[in-house]
């Protein structure tokens, strides 16, 4: 279904959300259609802000709101749905468009596996009522969903489209694109060639995946890598876990700005530390590459300078090869709570693969590693 047509039905005037890969169509239409960033069209840094600013909305207008987001943001929403809009507190009616990853009996990634079978559960434990839209599914039939939820709204009530597979196109082409010359995964290789048997913890999305394919590349094992395949944004927070305990290693965090922005209050956590051995490394492409490319919530030039505000030690801010090889060198022979922020281009190659060991395996050879060495 064209995403024009799905919100035709709506007839809603205000969105806010994260983008997923899976609602492509949804997030290229709004973009096209509001740009994003003002009065209609929100992209926020975390599924819970996207509700809190939908009820923020709704007091001032009355209106019902449109939060879009990947089932894996769910968790994140949690909280304020059930304790903000639900109506044993306020009240406030909202409806949600969820990208449905890991839905039963659909191959997917295993970071899906578990959030796609308890996705509609999770919807009935919130009382959110839903209707599912596969690629099929007829305008008729958002009408008449639309109908059935009408008076659940009035009540005060939430409610939720949930989206299968290839249910939402539209033919508006939308150009990611900035300023920065320097690609992921060569940024990527060039710290992987550089460190040695430090440990890696790298975030969500296709820095992992490059990460992955990077090491077959050079012959390497994948021992020293966690990939943190889900929990987006919690990848600095697992590297300061390990970075506490273990003080003899040096952790590098690859993190994303889109991760990093979904729990930004983790870089206060470790600027609190100050683990000596954190070396936290921030791709900033200014997007959410891995799922589209659309812009991220912030509008931040250097998160470098953030990261110092907060009480990092050493920062760094690079956007060209050779001065990440120059600072690689200098953060190696120093030792403090350090940031590295990487200025990348909005690109990836297209015949990217997935790692080919399970969470479970990587685990193991990690931890293995690690009690090694
Ligand atoms: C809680 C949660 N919300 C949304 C997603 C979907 N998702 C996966 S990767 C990604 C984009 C990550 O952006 P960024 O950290 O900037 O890295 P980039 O892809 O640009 O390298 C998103 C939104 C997710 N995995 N988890």
């Amino acid at each position: 279904m064209d995403a024009k047509h799905f919100l035709d039905v709506l007839k809603t005037e205000f969105y806010v959300g994260v983008p997923d890969s899976q609602l492509k169509g949804l997030c290229n239409y709004l973009i096209s259609e509001y740009g994003v960033g003002n009065d209609k069209h929100i992209i926020a840094a975390n599924e819970g802000n996207c509700v809190g600013i939908a009820a923020g909305y709704y007091l001032a207008t009355g209106k019902v709101p449109l939060v879009y987001m990947q089932n894996s943001g769910e968790g994140n929403a949690v909280n304020p749905i059930v304790s903000l809009l639900n109506e044993k507190v306020y009240g406030i009616p909202v409806i949600f468009a969820i990208g449905w990853r890991g839905e039963p009996g659909v191959k997917d990634e295993p970071q899906h596996a578990f959030q796609g079978e308890i996705t509609l559960s999770l919807l009935d434990n919130m009382n959110v009522s839903y209707f599912i839209v596969d690629e099929n599914t007829s305008v008729e039939a958002i009408s008449q969903a639309m109908e059935s939820f009408e008076p659940l709204l009035k009540d005060g009530q939430q409610v939720a489209f949930v989206f299968k597979k290839n249910s939402l196109t539209t033919d508006r082409k939308v150009e990611y694109k900035n300023n920065n010359n320097l690609l992921r995964e060569d940024a990527i290789r060039e710290i992987v060639k550089s460190i040695g048997d430090d440990v890696i913890v790298c975030t969500t999305g296709k820095a992992s995946r490059e990460l992955f394919e990077i090491r077959d590349q050079l012959n390497q094992k994948h021992e020293s890598d966690f990939l943190t395949v889900g929990s987006m944004g919690h990848a600095s927070s697992i590297a300061l876990g390990i970075a506490v305990t273990r003080k003899d290693k040096r952790v590098w965090c690859i993190d994303g700005d889109g991760a990093f922005l979904m729990h930004a209050g983790a870089m206060f956590t470790n600027a609190k530390i100050k683990p000596k051995n954190l070396v936290h490394v921030i791709i900033n492409n200014e997007a959410h590459e891995s799922v589209g490319g659309m812009p991220t919530a912030a509008n931040v030039e250097e998160f470098s300078q953030i990261a110092l505000s907060c009480g990092y030690e050493k920062v760094f801010q690079v956007s060209k090869i050779d001065d990440l090889r120059e600072k690689l060198e200098i953060i190696k022979n120093t030792s403090g709570l350090c940031c590295l922020e990487i200025k990348c281009k909005i690109a990836a190659r297209d015949d990217l693969g997935r790692p080919t060991i399970s969470p479970e395996e990587n685990m193991k050879q990690f931890m293995a590693n690690l009690k090694g060495i």
